[in-house]
């Protein structure tokens, strides 16, 4: 998805990372399961502290964060294979009573963000493509524009745009877990929970703060200015009727999707194809 940033000077007080976990991928119109943003004053991101004190070893993560997290019922099928790389299920998202998407999650991001510093820029992995649209979505259905004043940018964007100047430093791919590893020699802990992406972007962001903080100051976007991934026809209601409550075994449990609301896709390309 082409986003036009902009490019004039800013200087963000506080960086939002953010993740969010759903039922698949643009494709199948996802609903989101998880969300989490780590909110990092750009104090720590001038002054990250390392293991042994020297600049060259690993940075720590930082002491100082604002976290939330929030689970989320979608009310639609996740697929086994998609709970099998997220851990979520139906059964466990119902099962621990956990509400849909609505106007009161709008407001706790909303308060989360403007309990920052300002301004602040919310920074997702791939944000473009895929976290920013479909958080777009959500916000559309439920007729709530109180996001739309901030600013988001995308990190996998800034990390090509820098490894470009830098010629092609990084080997491998510029995913999540291929920045880690390229980054760190091991494999990211829990991927494919919000909260583990968020963790594992921020110790990315940190070998590169410098530049990625100056290069966000240049190229971010309001979020009024995203494209949600799809479109959900204003005919049919934003709630599903339908209970989706799959077998955590497999499908059988799947109710029909017909009482769907009516959706078209805009293009969005795959969360993890980057
Ligand atoms: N996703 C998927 N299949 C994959 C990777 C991701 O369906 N192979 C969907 C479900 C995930 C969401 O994208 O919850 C976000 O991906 P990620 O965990 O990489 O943030
Ligand atoms: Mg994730």
């Amino acid at each position: 998805m082409e986003v036009v940033s902009d490019t004039s000077k800013k200087h963000f007080a506080t960086y939002i990372f953010i993740d969010l976990e759903s039922t698949g991928l643009p494709g199948d119109q996802p609903k989101i399961t998880e969300i989490c943003l780590i909110a990092v004053n750009r104090y720590c991101l001038e002054n990250i502290e390392y293991t042994d004190g020297i600049p060259s070893k690993q940075p720590c993560f930082p002491r100082v964060v604002d976290k939330l997290c929030i689970c989320i019922d979608p009310n639609k099928l996740i697929t086994p294979n998609v709970s099998k790389i997220t851990g979520l299920t139906n059964n466990i998202l119902q099962g621990s009573k956990k509400k849909q998407f609505s106007s009161d999650v709008a407001q706790l991001l909303k308060s989360f963000i403007e309990r920052q510093e300002q301004p602040v820029c919310m920074v997702a992995h791939n944000g473009y493509n895929y976290d920013f649209p479909l958080l777009k979505v959500e916000m559309s259905s439920i007729g709530c524009n109180i996001l739309d004043g901030v600013y988001c940018t995308d990190s996998l964007t800034g990390m090509k745009a820098l490894d470009k100047v830098t010629r092609g430093q990084i080997s491998g791919g510029y995913s999540l877990s291929d920045l880690f590893f390229h980054f760190y020699q091991k494999h990211a802990d829990n991927a494919h929970s919000a909260d583990g992406d968020v963790v594992t972007l921020i110790m990315i962001f940190m070998k590169k703060a410098a530049d990625l903080t100056e290069w966000i100051d240049e190229h971010s976007t309001l979020f009024c200015d995203i494209t949600p991934m799809y479109t959900i026809s204003e005919s049919q209601p934003s709630g599903c009727p339908g209970r989706f409550r799959n077998n955590d075994e497999g499908n059988k449990g799947k109710e029909s999707f017909s009482d769907s609301p009516q959706v078209s896709l805009c293009t969005s390309s795959h969360k993890a194809s980057v």
